[in-house]
């Protein structure tokens, strides 16, 4: 099978030309290093199946941070049939020298210049077929994320794979000169080529003074609107699915043995519903993440951000991946993969997972929804991100005497752009679909698990004391209990180890109950110090498997990971052993 491989500089809309052309959901954002590893799908052209590989961005080929490494390796080490080398053509007399750094390595190649419509905005003209004389190579002028062009792509795509070997032979190596001599001849750029709305706007949003409240007071809105809209659809999601239970579950199992019906209603139903009552949230955070990333305005958060960091010894792409965080810490880890100095990716690695990501939110909602009026849940939910924010900086203060970083921090700030509704909607559905693939994976498992340690041995009553959880909740008790802890919550944080998700899940098949019955127990059996101090605990406490599986991976260190999964233990301990302490006698 043909190979075609998708080079350029970061944020050129590479991997929205990759989701164009082959229907794939490959991750999309206004910000250079979006894309860290190599993503391949297979399309039909013409009459034969090509093999399409998307690549994180790069400058040139010389780069040595991880995510740059990736392309070269790429490159070195396998059979390319063609180049396609994507840039911005609203800044193709900045870019184009890459092009000519390719032409040296000789294999078959095609210019796309993407994003015509800023091109076109800015005043920008390209002659395409005098510039693709002038290079030697087909060119297409394109709008990836519009779909705009991507015809005439396909057709210069397999006439390119059809010739091969005779087309590499026409092409000739660029030098500097040559890429002068082209410019000159087939671009004309306007004296003042400025993309006046993203100029306005960042008067405001990169304001001296104003920028870094204006941000805070963005990110706070947007936690509200969260709340505000999301929990109602939760609560409506599970109305229905108790229902279901009531009306239609329980009488149609009632045959079943005592023993099988809990197993499948208590358990897994439960558990799987009162996890599932969660999606509409995920989603509205994911979307609103989406059009934070997607905007822009995250390099606007490096740059206001990048001094402040600095005492930190991280810098403004650490506090991207920070926030990046607050969606799922796997993929802000990777992300990591731009930095080029070692001690600056470890410390960054070491502070993502104390942000606050969304499968912790689902355990918070939960809590602050049993115990806190609809008044201050917003707030207390917005207290339990800077605490997460707290924890980051704590974490880089004691350790970037360790981890130090060698790197200065060069941020291409990209105009703002509006994501198309098809680029939200997608992001949604990915996260969706990321969420049931772990719930298949972990959540089922984990709760029929909780299920069986709180009803064996069959002679101990369900969820007691005598039960085995109930061994295990004791045998901890001594270190838990001084944080407000007790046995049924502790069970949910040992599984909450493997994954967050099933926190509230196990709870659900801890007490037997869902929906608003479990909110309301819950309310009963702890006060709201002690549910704090379980939140404090959970936002600080080891990452799940995910996430220290990937670290392991990223770091190539075990005494790093190591670190990495005993530091935040001990954070956890004692943040919420100072508050329970403090505030129990309030
Ligand atoms: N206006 C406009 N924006 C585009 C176009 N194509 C992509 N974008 C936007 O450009 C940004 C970057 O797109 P990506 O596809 O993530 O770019 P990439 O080259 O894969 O970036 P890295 O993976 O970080 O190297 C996103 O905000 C896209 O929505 C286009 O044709 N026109
Ligand atoms: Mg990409």
């Amino acid at each position: 099978m043909k190979r075609v491989a998708l080079v350029g500089m970061p944020n050129t809309g590479k991997s929205t030309l990759f989701n164009c052309l082959t229907g794939a959901h490959a991750r999309v954002g206004n910000w250079p290093g979006i894309t860290v590893d190599l993503l391949s799908a297979r399309i039909l052209l013409g009459d034969s199946m090509v093999e399409l590989i998307d690549l994180p961005g790069v400058y040139d080929l010389t780069g040595y941070s991880d995510d740059e490494a990736v392309v070269t390796r790429f490159l070195a080490s396998n059979a390319v049939d063609l180049v396609m080398v994507v840039l911005n053509a609203g800044q193709v007399e900045r870019q184009l020298h890459l092009v000519a750094e390719l032409t040296r390595r000789g294999a078959p190649m095609l210019l796309v210049l993407n994003m015509a419509d800023e091109a076109k905005a800015l005043g920008i003209t390209i002659d395409v077929d005098k510039m693709a004389r002038g290079i030697g190579m087909p060119v297409c002028l394109l709008s990836a994320k519009y779909g705009q062009g991507m015809e005439r792509l396909r057709g210069e795509m397999t006439a390119a794979l059809r010739s091969g070997a005779e087309a590499a032979s026409r092409l000739t190596a660029l030098d500097e000169h040559a890429v002068e001599a082209v410019l000159h001849e087939a671009v004309s750029i306007p004296a003042q080529a400025s993309h006046a709305l993203t100029e306005k706007l960042d008067r405001l949003l990169l304001h001296h003074w104003l920028g870094l409240p204006v941000f805070f007071g963005v990110m706070f809105l947007l936690f509200q609107f969260v709340f505000v809209v999301g929990k109602p659809l939760q609560d409506a999601l599970s109305w229905i699915f108790n229902t279901v239970r009531t009306e239609l579950l329980d009488p149609l199992f009632a045959f079943l043995p005592a023993f099988a019906g809990g197993l499948l209603l208590d358990g897994v139903y439960n558990g799987l519903t009162t996890v599932a009552s969660f999606v509409p949230l995920i989603i509205l955070f994911f979307i609103c993440m989406a059009i934070v990333e997607d905007t822009g305005y995250l390099s606007r958060a490096a740059f206001l951000m990048d001094a402040l960091m600095s005492k930190f010894g991280l810098d403004g792409r650490s506090f991207v991946m920070v926030l990046m965080g607050f969606g799922c810490n796997v993929p802000a880890l990777m992300g990591t993969r731009v930095m080029r100095s070692r001690g600056l990716r470890l410390l960054t690695m070491l502070a993502i997972p104390m942000s606050l990501c969304s499968a912790r939110l689902q355990v918070f909602v939960f809590f602050i929804a049993a115990l806190f009026s609809a008044r201050s849940g917003p707030l207390v939910l917005f207290s339990l991100y800077l605490l997460s924010m707290a924890a980051v900086m704590v974490t880089a203060l004691l350790f970037k005497g360790r981890y130090v970083n060698r790197d200065s921090f060069v941020l291409e700030m990209p105009p703002y752009r509006f994501p198309t509704l098809r680029q939200i909607v997608l992001r949604g559905w990915h996260e969706v679909r990321h969420f049931l693939k772990r719930a298949t994976r972990f959540i089922v498992a984990g709760v029929v698990l909780v299920w069986a340690l709180t009803h064996f041995p069959a002679s101990a009553t369900p969820g007691s004391v005598d039960t085995w959880a109930g061994h295990i909740g004791a045998w901890l008790n001594p270190v838990l209990s001084p944080l407000g802890i007790d046995p049924q919550l502790t069970i949910a944080l040992i599984f909450g180890f493997v994954a967050k998700e099933i926190v509230i899940g196990s709870l659900a098949v801890i007490y037997a109950q869902e929906g608003t019955a479990l909110v309301s127990t819950i309310a009963d059996q702890i006060t709201w110090v002690q549910a704090c101090s379980f939140m404090i605990f959970t936002l600080l406490y080891t990452p799940c498997l995910s996430t220290i599986a990937t670290i392991r991976q990223e770091a190539k260190s075990v005494s790093f990971t190591v670190l990495a999964l005993v530091w935040p233990l001990s954070l956890a301990w004692l943040a919420s052993f100072v508050f329970y302490q403090l505030a129990r006698n309030l």
